[in-house]
């Protein structure tokens, strides 16, 4: 019985599509002083950001910290009075549209490109609302949405389970 309430709390979390993803920031790279300033920005572009994901920063604590900034501050690479995050990793969910700002304020780092401008959208952008998901397809994908990811998404586990589970579906 919990199996069956746990197959269909995950479908209804798919087909709301608040199924949230982390976003690990620089990938391997993590939250360090970048190679080139623009490894960050470059970092971004390749991802699909939607409301209620998550950004994790992967550093260790006290070498460098995020700070969430104003627009301004992320261009003069000052943190002002911004709540400043020093234990690695940090980890912080965008719960809502908009442009968000983070830079590290360790000294010189942020001026040397360690500093991220993130663009997350509304979550219902990604479904074709033309082609609904009918039971056992695949929801179509966006490539944009894990450029870098090797891993198999985890979303496509929650569509499967009820079949192999209960092959008799929906017939139950
Ligand atoms: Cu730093």
């Amino acid at each position: 019985m919990a199996k069956i309430i746990f197959v269909l709390a995950a479908i209804m979390m798919l087909m709301n599509g608040i199924v949230a993803v982390d976003h690990i920031v620089g990938d391997d790279s993590g939250w360090s002083t970048p190679s080139s300033t623009n490894f960050y920005s470059s970092w971004a572009d390749r991802q699909n950001i939607v409301v209620n994901d998550t950004l994790v920063f992967n550093f260790n604590t006290d070498a460098h910290t995020v700070a969430m900034v104003p627009r301004e501050a992320f261009d003069a690479c000052d943190a002002g009075n911004a709540e400043i995050h020093n234990v690695g990793p940090t980890e912080i969910t965008l719960s809502e549209t908009g442009s968000f700002f983070f830079i590290c304020t360790v000294n010189g780092h942020c001026e040397s490109g360690q500093k991220l401008a993130v663009n997350v959208t509304a979550s219902g952008d990604s479904p074709d609302p033309t082609s609904p998901i009918l039971p056992g397809q695949l929801p179509p994908q966006s490539p944009a949405r894990h450029p870098k990811t090797p891993d198999p998404q985890p979303h496509h586990l929650y569509l499967l389970l009820p079949y192999s589970l209960f092959p008799s579906w929906p017939l139950l």
